[in-house]
């Protein structure tokens, strides 16, 4: 097997190249006195750094300048009080700068945004000052040039199409970042949708193959499973977490990139690792082949409030073990038989343990009988059900109030493509206007972390102001609008 080194060399190689654009917004006035605020609008969501020139109105300013810049990923944001904050992870992530300018100059922000609107407020100055030559310089790693046109032909999704493309763009950096505002590092699942998203627009390979070698150096947990997340920057770090429905989908992500590119030496190098999460799966099945409960964080499938996600997890073993499998036969390797035996066998046995055939649905003891659209989606794309009988349980779960429901579009990606292999098109593409067109109607640019039709205000860290609006989880109609609806 190779070693982390390789791995990072590799990883290193495959650096992504940025592009850079400046956006000159303008503002309304140039001279502003004490107390005065106003919005800078980029036209569009950027990811990138900010600069402008402060200078003298009428007479030299004898004490330094006192602003506060504030970025918004939405107008909201822009108007939000900040001194309210209920959240459970750090405050720092909300995009505001209180800033002293001691002399007239050029001044350049050192740190990067995610924003559309920028609002300046005057704090504290002597006499009026002047503010203007406002620059935005944006990056990405994704190229414009390269992006394949569609004919759509339904207005709707066609926005749809452009704004998960911008998501996709904006998350795409010198790695795939899963939040340019919050979350800077990589997370397995997010990873998994970016690169299917830019199979089919941007198709950029390189940073494809660069997140697969950067997970391939991480550390391992103690039973085996890859980090579900990573930092690139500013020097490499290993994420402490290690979800096991994430490690798989690791797995899943590589089966991926190979049906896209046919390129055999990355398969190569990754394959041990990806057989050693399946083999650490395997480890924590029980006598049935069923999946146990181990301590601490370890699934994750959805941001819903009391999920049991066993039966789910389940799922994703299955659909990865059925990926993987298939990897295998086309590459022609000698354990192939194995694992599509194992798919067999825990199919079956999954169906005996875990469905009830009275109701229809999944719904066990193993999951404390909680009845879940999560449980359904995964058991349809772990193949453990089809046809009507995959119909009928889907359909018994969704906007059922007594089934717990998907509250990201990274659940919801899922939701659809269990439609899809339902043959439920026609339900796929209105789920999609629904959720993703309903993100639009708020005025969406780039589509978000969370969004609950019913509640706008949730957040899964306690405080909208938080959430992220360019999340990279969310960027995956284009995937379906492009491979199914053209
Ligand atoms: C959050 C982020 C990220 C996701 C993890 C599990 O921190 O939204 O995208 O993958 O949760």
């Amino acid at each position: 097997m190779k070693d982390r080194n390789y791995f990072l060399q590799k990883a290193q190689e495959n650096m992504p190249r940025l592009f850079y654009k400046d956006i000159k917004p303008q503002a309304e006035k140039t001279v502003f006195d004490m107390g005065e605020s106003f919005v800078l609008d980029l036209g569009n969501h950027y990811v990138g750094k900010f600069s402008f020139s402060l200078d003298i109105f009428d007479d030299f300013i004898d004490a330094p300048v006192q602003l506060t810049i504030r970025f918004g990923e939405n107008e909201r944001e822009i108007n939000d009080d900040f001194t309210v904050y209920n959240g459970t992870i750090s405050r720092t992530w909300l995009q505001e700068e209180n800033l002293f300018v001691d002399t007239p100059s050029r001044v350049e922000m050192p740190r990067r945004y995610a924003c559309r609107y920028i609002k300046i407020t005057v704090i504290n100055v002597r006499r009026p000052i002047r503010l203007f030559d406002f620059c935005f310089t944006s990056s990405t790693s994704a190229d414009m040039s390269k992006l394949q046109g569609a004919d759509i032909g339904d207005k709707l999704l066609e926005k749809i199409d452009d704004v998960s493309i911008n998501t996709l763009k904006e998350c795409m950096q010198t790695f795939f970042e899963d939040g340019p505002k919050r979350d800077r590092r990589i997370w397995i699942g997010d990873f998994r949708l970016e690169a299917l998203v830019n199979h089919c627009t941007f198709d950029n390979k390189e940073i494809v193959k660069r997140c697969l070698y950067l997970f391939a150096a991480g550390n391992c947990g103690e039973l085996g499973f890859l980090p579900s997340y990573i930092y690139e920057t500013p020097y490499y770090f290993s994420g402490r977490d290690h979800l096991c429905d994430y490690a798989l989908l690791y797995v899943v992500t590589l089966c991926d990139y190979f049906d896209h590119s046919q390129d055999i030496e990355t398969v190569s190098d990754l394959l041990p690792i990806c057989k050693k999460q399946l083999e650490s799966f395997a480890a924590i099945l029980d006598d049935n082949s069923i999946v146990t409960h181990q301590d601490g964080w370890f699934v994750f499938i959805d941001w819903c409030e009391g999920l049991r996600a066993l039966t789910s997890l389940q799922g994703v073993y299955l659909y990865t073990l059925e990926r993987f499998s298939k990897l295998l036969f086309d590459i022609g390797d000698k354990d192939c038989e194995k694992y599509e035996k194992q798919l067999c066998k825990i199919r079956n046995l999954s169906k005996q343990h875990l469905y009830n055939p009275e109701k229809g649905v999944f719904e066990n003891e193993l999951d404390g009988h909680q009845l879940s659209v999560h449980s359904q989606v995964w058991m349809i794309l772990g193949g453990v059900i089809s046809g009507d009988e995959g119909k009928k349980a889907l359909l018994a779960t969704l906007d059922n109030p007594d089934a717990k429901q998907p509250f990201t579009p990274y659940m919801r990606h899922y939701v659809v493509e269990a439609m899809i292999k339902l043959g439920m098109y026609d339900e796929a593409k209105e789920y999609i206007k629904l959720i993703w067109g309903g993100m639009i109607e708020l005025g969406a640019d780039t589509f978000y972390e969370v969004y609950v039709p019913d509640d706008p205000e949730f957040s899964p860290y306690g405080d909208r102001k938080i959430n992220s609006l360019c999340h990279a989880w969310s960027c995956t109609p284009s995937y379906f609008i492009r491979k199914y609806f053209i």
